[in-house]
């Protein structure tokens, strides 16, 4: 009897009611693991993806905090514990109003698969809050951090569960809720990724997201004989994934041409150079502005109606969020030459556009195996913390690259039907096979 997919999508439907993207990406893997599950009927005899599809653990909070005008603020606060079969919980924690239960599941359960890939010994997690960093000073920030952490510490630890940034939290943030953790425990460990260089971080970390995004690319394109010179790039967001997207294709010889935010997107058809990128990484890391400002500076245009996809490119990187590109979208990337797409953000693809793209033989590579470098430099962050150590910058990029290279390779193994790779299939079958494997050899627990 072949897997039932209809009635396994209903009874998640009917367990996880409202949560549209957790509905979405639990589709998409099933969908891949369907015909798997059928010549490994193992799987399903032991109901791995019953269990796999339920949080083992999921932490909800409140979080109070003053802000400058003494007033008392609420926000809620998460921890999904997806999986720890293979490692420690691991994952990033993000910071938006758009934050709700259904969307750190969706998030938490890509997590193991993308952990999975990396081939590094890492559970999967996701947190965050519907706290919204915008317009909040440095001071609100902080008390807003630390009284996150003072929930979040009794159920977190280096060999627990070690979370780190995503969406609007960064470096400042990290900071801030390491140094509230040090302060209730008492220990200096290695219980969150992306800290500063001078107390335990890893060098690369911050490049390690849009970098393994560029270098899962270059593996995709060699198979069909291309690279990133003088190709045209376009990239979406303009924060940590976006930026470091960016260097790293402009390194390799591209011209990227279109970056964008919450107001809006840039068209720059020079290309955002080196210079430029500075800029950018000065406008939104330090002075927190908006990238109207990049068009004034450089007399380039600004769109607050067209999004990234409407320019033309041979290589577009989706870095900003989920759903941010649509069916209409990828039709006009494919009609417009677009042959290669890497996922920086997580699910940025609608189902409509990844459809489209795989009709067109597009090279696309999905979130879970194209940003997994970011989660890949946290785990050897975690490694460096253990044996007291930090590597070389060429070090750890070495390394990225071969985990990247090691996730390619992951991905045509499973993904590989005829002269064509579906990477969707490659990665999620090949992100599901470690953790199954491992969820049968502990029992049922
Ligand atoms: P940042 O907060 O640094 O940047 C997010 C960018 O996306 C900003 O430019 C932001 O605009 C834009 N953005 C966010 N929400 C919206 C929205 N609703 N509409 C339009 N633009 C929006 O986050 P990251 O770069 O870290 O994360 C980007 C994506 O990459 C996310 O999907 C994240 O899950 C994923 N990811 C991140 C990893 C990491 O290591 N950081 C690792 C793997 C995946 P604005 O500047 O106006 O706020
Ligand atoms: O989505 C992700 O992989 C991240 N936000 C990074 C997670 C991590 O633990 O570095």
């Amino acid at each position: 009897m072949s897997f039932d997919v209809k009635s396994f999508m209903q009874m998640i439907e009917a367990k996880n009611p409202g949560e549209k993207e957790f509905h979405q990406a639990v589709t998409e893997v099933v969908h891949s693991l369907a015909p798997f599950l059928d010549k490994n009927p193992k799987y399903v005899k032991h109901k791995v993806l019953e269990r796999i599809v339920e949080p083992e653990r999921v932490i909800m909070f409140r979080v109070p905090w003053v802000d400058d005008k003494g007033e008392i603020q609420v926000n809620r606060g998460f921890r999904i514990q997806m999986n720890s079969a293979i490692g420690p919980y691991k994952g990033g924690l993000r910071f938006d109003p758009s934050v709700y239960l259904g969307l750190l599941k969706f998030l938490a359960f890509e997590q193991v698969f993308k952990n999975s890939l990396t081939t590094l010994p890492m559970g999967g997690a996701k947190g965050g809050s519907d706290f919204d960093p915008a317009g909040k000073s440095d001071n609100e920030v902080m008390a807003f951090c630390q009284s996150f952490m003072s929930e979040l510490f009794r159920h977190i630890g280096p060999n627990i569960d070690v979370p780190a940034g995503d969406i609007n939290v960064g470096g400042r943030e990290i900071g801030y809720m390491y140094g509230m953790y040090k302060k209730l425990t008492n220990e200096f460990t290695g219980v969150l990724t992306g800290k500063g260089l001078n107390w335990g971080g890893s060098l690369i970390r911050p490049e390690a997201t849009g970098y393994g995004c560029v270098y899962l690319c270059v593996e995709m394109m060699k198979t069909k004989g291309q690279s990133f010179q003088g190709k045209t790039v376009a990239i979406s967001g303009s924060g940590n994934v976006a930026q470091y997207a960016c260097q790293k294709a402009t390194q390799l010889g591209a011209k990227v041409v279109t970056l964008s935010d919450r107001g809006g997107t840039i068209y720059d058809p020079n290309g955002i150079t080196a210079e430029k990128l500075a800029y950018v990484i000065e406008l939104k890391g330090v002075k927190r502005g908006k990238l109207t400002d990049y068009a004034k500076e450089y007399k380039c245009e600004h769109s607050t109606d067209k999004n990234p996809w409407a320019y033309k490119c041979d290589v577009a990187l989706p870095c900003a969020k989920q759903n941010e590109l649509d069916g209409k979208d990828a039709e006009n990337l494919v009609k417009n030459g677009c042959t290669c797409v890497g996922e920086g953000a997580n699910m940025p693809c609608t189902p409509e556009a990844v459809e489209k793209f795989l009709a067109a033989k597009t090279l696309f590579a999905p979130g879970k195996a194209a940003n997994a470098g970011g989660v890949a430099v946290s785990g050897l962050e975690m490694s460096q913390n253990s044996i007291r150590t930090s590597w070389t910058r060429d070090e750890v990029d070495k390394k990225l690259e071969g985990i990247m290279r090691a996730i390619h390779e992951k991905c045509v193994e499973y993904g590989k039907k005829g002269d064509f790779i579906n990477y969707v299939d490659g990665a999620n079958i090949g992100g599901f096979v470690k953790v199954a494997d491992a969820m049968i050899d502990q029992g049922v627990v």
